[in-house]
């Protein structure tokens, strides 16, 4: 937990974007989002922030990218840089530097990084033979080979990783590799390549790793695995013609050529997190400034990633940084789990994904930017992969946003100008209804910013939102549109009250929806609060804390009122929703014949073989995680003649929410197991499509129907 009261510098960073495509929502829920809620909350505290991020343009997934589009690298990440910077700014992303690994000063500071280790003799040097394509006259690094894996058989793992069971792997541990570029069978070549010694490093990195007991379980979780698996050597070297040289010094230390040769994309990524604090600086006219963010004990530095990045900036890259001996280490690395798309897992190669610049351009420059933040703040996958659907959508908006906030305020507003001029009334000998809520006020800024602190985001919106739910009830229940004939002080006090609440709002909601949290203040003529954006703040503006004090005096001069928020109509949603499934079916048309990837068929069995299986049709009625069991969903199923308890190994692709409802095949008579001390009575027959997705067996007909 960043310390409360901490006045420590703070340096925080989202993961880079590879720029080799746009953001979605998945990108902004596991780490961008996330740390723009941070950071605009530490802002408006007060607290010294840089907040640093921009493109990843090295690496093999932007030379693959390039070679499919038949384009140069460089107008690849052109063209993606300039995308990705543009939405993130029409999102509000409150970066105070956003730069790209391409520039001059990335390079320079990667090379000295890379310099300065092998200098020290961090690296070990390995010459191993290593797949080479004859036709491409190229080495296969990482992406550009697939073959067969060798831990679960899927025939297009790719040469670092197994998509289907997530294995870790390298090329020459394929079964029948292929060329990704010529589909040559690529050849065995000798080169050499310089590895990090994370195998002599694991007792630092677990010494390190135990002074942190306050990380996100999901997080330390994921690391104890890795040390339990035992950490291996990485290459940081490639031989592909796309990232950063290899310096030529640096290699003739060893009497190596440097030529061809590039720093692996995942060694030079992070170090641009130092580079463009160095840009930043360089940008604010004090070239020494980024050295307090990096090397001074009284910083603190927070990286924000999404789960598949843990390994990189818990690990691979606090070795570097602890090898180097210069920089600090991570303070925190809150990372997310993934966010699913309508019950389904985010595939952006089957168009099952929503685009921010396409959102943006739909919604609108204005009002969309808040309603997305504010519907996915309110869905981030902090603890476990979260659902985001547009139905959730609009309720968060005309539930939330529409009926609790924006009425809140305007009935608030409308009854200032209607009875009291448009100035705020005196407050006087107030009732234990207006104290309780004046109390109420000065509670929540502690308890919002303590749930921002511990990386609690979503908390901390639902508490924020809960003030205006409590100022609404407190207006229900003091009835001021009564009072107003029968006891008008306690009328103004009231609206007094009420207008100091929707002040505090106006500050505390201001990270999660800036756009609106401005008009509000606007509304209240609430000038003078600190921005939560970069930029200097007037002497003595309103902070964050300031907000568990009434901050209107009596006679105080409103603004006008506007409506916060219109209501989303339903065709608006459905028109997502259907584009949504558009897109995928045209994916899927497209894909069927050129990359569907077949079974094997299993060998014939009988008639009688069949016969033996009692498949009947019933419906799922309830479905809820199992303990402990990441995989697993228990689910009640109705077979029409009776009720089942059925364990499914579907946790990781469906959402329990998602099943519910379902009419699915059931194989009745599966002999009864126990797992996790549950008992599964039969089995649900799913559909496994190529990118591991399943899709349900459905038969609409009455539940207990023999299939046959
Ligand atoms: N470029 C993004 C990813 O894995 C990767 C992050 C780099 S952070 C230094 O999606
Ligand atoms: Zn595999």
């Amino acid at each position: 937990m960043a310390d409360p009261s901490s006045s420590k510098r703070l340096l925080v960073t989202s993961a880079l974007p590879y720029a080799n495509g746009p953001i979605h929502i998945g990108h902004l829920a596991g780490a961008y989002l996330p740390a723009d809620l941070f950071v605009r909350y530490q802002r408006l505290k007060g607290r010294d922030v840089a907040y640093i991020c921009g493109s990843d343009e090295m690496g093999v997934a932007v030379l693959m990218r390039a070679i499919r589009e038949d384009r140069s690298p460089e107008e690849i990440v052109d063209t993606y840089h300039a995308q990705i910077k543009e939405s993130f700014e029409r999102f509000g992303m409150s970066f105070d530097y956003y730069g790209r690994t391409t520039s001059e000063l990335h390079e320079e500071t990667a090379q000295d990084f890379f310099r300065v280790l092998d200098e020290k003799d961090v690296f070990n040097l390995k010459t191993e033979e290593q797949l080479y394509d004859p036709e491409a006259e190229m080495f296969l690094a990482d992406r550009f080979v697939i073959g067969t894996c060798p831990v679960c058989g899927f025939d297009e793992a790719y040469g670092d990783q197994c998509e289907k069971c997530g294995s870790t792997l390298s090329p020459t541990e394929l079964e029948n590799p292929r060329s990704t570029l010529t589909d040559a069978t690529p050849e065995l070549k000798e080169t050499t390549h310089w590895y990090l010694p994370l195998e002599e490093m694991q007792p630092a990195l677990e010494e390190w790793i135990d002074t942190h007991p306050e990380w996100k379980n999901n997080v330390l979780g994921q690391i104890q695995s890795w040390f339990d698996d035992e950490l291996k050597d990485r290459a940081i070297t490639r031989d592909v013609p796309w990232g950063v040289p290899v310096p030529a010094d640096v290699a003739g230390r060893h009497g190596l050529d440097a030529e061809g040769k590039v720093i692996y994309v995942w060694f030079d990524a992070p170090i641009g997190y130092i580079s463009f604090t160095k840009e930043w600086a360089l940008e604010h006219n004090a070239p020494t400034k980024w050295k307090a963010y990096w090397q001074d004990e009284d910083t603190e530095l927070v990286h924000f990633i999404g789960k598949d990045n843990i390994v990189f900036h818990c690990l691979t890259f606090p070795a570097m940084l602890m090898a180097h001996d210069d920089f600090t280490l991570p303070d925190n690395v809150p990372a997310n789990e993934f966010l699913n798309l309508e019950g389904r897992k985010l595939s952006t190669s089957r168009g099952w994904a929503v685009w921010l610049h396409e959102y943006l351009d739909e919604f609108g420059d204005e009002r969309g930017p808040d309603l997305l933040r504010y519907a996915l703040a309110t869905t981030l996958p902090e603890t476990k992969d979260a659902d985001f659907s547009w139905e959730d959508f609009q309720r968060r908006v005309n539930g939330e946003l529409a009926d609790v906030l924006g009425n809140y305020v305007n009935r608030t507003l409308t009854f200032a100008h209607r009875y009291f001029d448009g100035e705020v009334p005196p407050l006087d000998d107030p009732s234990d209804a207006d104290e309780a809520m004046l109390d109420r006020i000065a509670e929540t800024p502690a308890a919002v910013g303590n749930a921002y602190e511990q990386y609690r985001m979503r908390e901390a919106v639902y508490e924020t939102i809960d003030l205006a739910r409590e100022g609404n009830k407190y207006f229900n229940d003091t009835e001021p549109w009564h009072t107003h004939d029968t006891d008008p002080q306690a009328c103004a006090n009231t609206i007094h009250v009420s207008l100091q609440v929707c002040a505090s709002l106006a500050v505390l909601i201001e990270p999660v929806i800036p756009d609106a949290a401005q008009r509000l203040q606007d509304m209240l003529n609430l000038t003078n609060v600190r921005s939560s954006t970069p930029g200097d703040d007037p002497e003595g503006a309103i902070e964050w804390d300031d907000a568990a004090e009434p901050l209107l005096g009596a006679g105080h001069t409103l603004g006008e009122p506007e409506i916060l928020f219109e209501k989303l109509d339903d065709d608006i949603i459905e028109a997502q929703i259907e584009k949504l499934r558009e897109r995928a079916a045209e994916q899927d048309s497209d894909s069927t014949d050129s990359d569907m990837d077949y079974d094997d068929l299993k060998d014939n069995i009988s008639f009688d073989d069949f016969m033996e299986l009692d498949l009947r049709v019933g419906t799922i009625t309830a479905a809820d995680p199992v303990p402990d069991a990441d995989k697993l969903l228990r689910l009640d199923v109705d077979l029409g003649f009776e009720e089942r308890q059925i364990l499914a190994g579907i946790a990781e692709q469906m959402e329990p929410d998602a099943v519910v409802d379902t009419q699915v095949v059931v194989v009745a008579n599966m002999a009864p197991k126990e797992m996790f001390g549950l008992q599964s009575e039969g089995m649900v027959l799913m559909a496994e499509e190529p990118d591991g997705t399943f899709v349900p067996v459905t038969a609409d007909a009455e539940n207990g129907s023999v299939v046959r």
